[in-house]
């Protein structure tokens, strides 16, 4: 077997290239699930799966597998290297995509070294991550997981009044698959950081041993519409303005709890939304993260108590829909103590740490064991077009994820 390495040039190409598929007029980045921007980037990384050699298989919701398999090994469960192609609105070009590409670059490395895996290796592509489109996110592998039905995630219907089936199939990725064919013997997923953690610390490597609790909610506030110029202040049942109130009371109980909760309402829409009408009705998500189980839970039941106090204060009505819910997750710790000794290896200075973001990671943990390695995020930015992250810090992080999958692959 020759030595073992990355082609670093292809990855990074690769990165780039697929981080042009879906740009609007204005440049913006946006690859929503089972948009035709999706589709793009999505036989775009099929054509290179099948440019690689590996059987390509696609489930019912759409979740991607490419399969490095030999008659020897065929019987056994497969090492599974995973993350995401679909994108948030306006995004980067890093944020899963990174991760899938490297996770086809490992498999392509191995192959070219002749090294001989003694159990399946594969490359998984998950549906609809981000969950900007279709709420839950992380979907794709919450099926695959078994946290949510088939047929319950096919007909979720969309911010657009889409439904998530319907469009995968619109698209051609209504795969013929059962999700959760595949079992993994072991996950692994490389990403970046998106945070502002390694940066801070001049470190490359984080080897990720915990991925924080998750609550998104959709909150609707019904007033009254009225005359912005003859109502007095006194007589508005202002859905507007409770709405900033929530937006108001959410920071500050973040920001006072110091503890590591996060708040962000994200989306707001008014009706009418006239300039001389006080809105009748507000919208917006909520939401709201912490790696305590508890202190999430305490979040969520101090804004349930605050809006029913809101609700009498403004005299308006006051609906919740609950979108997702995720614990914290804590991950495998024989394949963290991998990813930190696969660092030191290759003279990488690393750190175990918590995610921030949501993965497909803690899904997959459900039914195998599992890790994710960070690498830096420069300004700790993402979900954005500023999004970066160096070149070297790509490759460190995609040699780390080689050197961790070809110990996991040995046996
Ligand atoms: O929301 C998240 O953290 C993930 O990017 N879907
Ligand atoms: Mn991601
Ligand atoms: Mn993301
Ligand atoms: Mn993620």
């Amino acid at each position: 077997m020759t030595a073992l390495s990355i082609d670093a040039e292809r990855l990074i190409g690769r990165i780039r290239e697929l981080g042009e598929i879906g740009r609007d007029g204005d440049g913006r980045l946006t690859r929503l699930a089972g948009s035709d921007a999706d589709k793009a980037g999505r036989d775009r990384f099929v054509a290179w799966l099948r440019q690689a050699g590996l059987a390509v298989a696609i489930d019912r919701v759409g979740n991607i597998f490419g399969i490095w398999a030999s008659t020897d090994n065929a019987d056994k469960k497969p090492i599974l290297i995973g993350s995401h192609i679909d994108t948030v609105i306006d995004a980067g070009i890093f944020d899963g995509c990174y991760g899938v590409l490297s996770g086809l670059a490992v498999i392509e490395a191995l192959q070219a070294a002749g090294f001989i895996p003694a159990r399946p290796i594969a490359v998984a592509a998950f549906t609809n991550e981000e969950g900007v489109r279709y709420a839950p996110d992380m979907l794709g592998s919450l099926v695959h997981a078994g946290g949510l039905s088939t047929e319950a995630a096919l007909a979720i219907s969309g911010t657009d009044g889409t439904q998530l089936g319907a469009e995968l199939a619109r698209i051609g990725y209504a795969g013929a698959q059962e999700p959760g064919f595949l079992k993994p013997h072991a996950y692994v997923e490389l990403h970046i950081e998106q945070g502002p953690v390694l940066e801070r610390e001049g470190l490359r490597i984080g080897a990720v041993e915990n991925l924080q609790g998750i609550s998104w909610q959709r909150v609707t506030i019904d007033g009254e519409a009225n005359h912005a110029g003859t109502t007095p202040m006194s007589m508005r049942r202002d859905a507007g303005h409770a709405a900033a109130r929530v937006i108001t009371f959410l920071r500050d109980e973040a920001r006072g709890s110091n503890s590591p909760t996060v708040a962000t309402v994200g989306c707001m829409r008014f009706e009418p939304d006239a300039i001389n009408v006080i809105p009748s009705r507000a919208g917006f998500t909520v939401d709201l993260r912490d790696p305590d189980e508890q202190r999430l839970t305490a979040a969520e039941a101090a804004l349930s108590g605050y809006l029913d106090e809101l609700a009498a204060a403004e005299q308006v009505t006051i609906t919740v829909e609950r979108l997702a819910r995720f614990a914290p997750v804590a991950f495998d710790r024989t394949i963290v103590e991998l990813i930190e000794d696969a660092a030191r290896t290759h003279g990488l200075a690393a750190r175990r740490m918590t995610s921030g973001a949501g993965h497909d990671a803690q899904m997959i943990a459900r039914v195998a064991p599992s890790a994710m390695i960070f690498v830096p995020s420069i300004g700790g930015i993402s979900h954005s077009p500023r999004e970066r992250t160096n070149d070297a810090d790509l490759i460190a992080g995609a040699t780390v994820l080689l050197d961790v999958v070809a110990r996991l692959a040995a046996a």
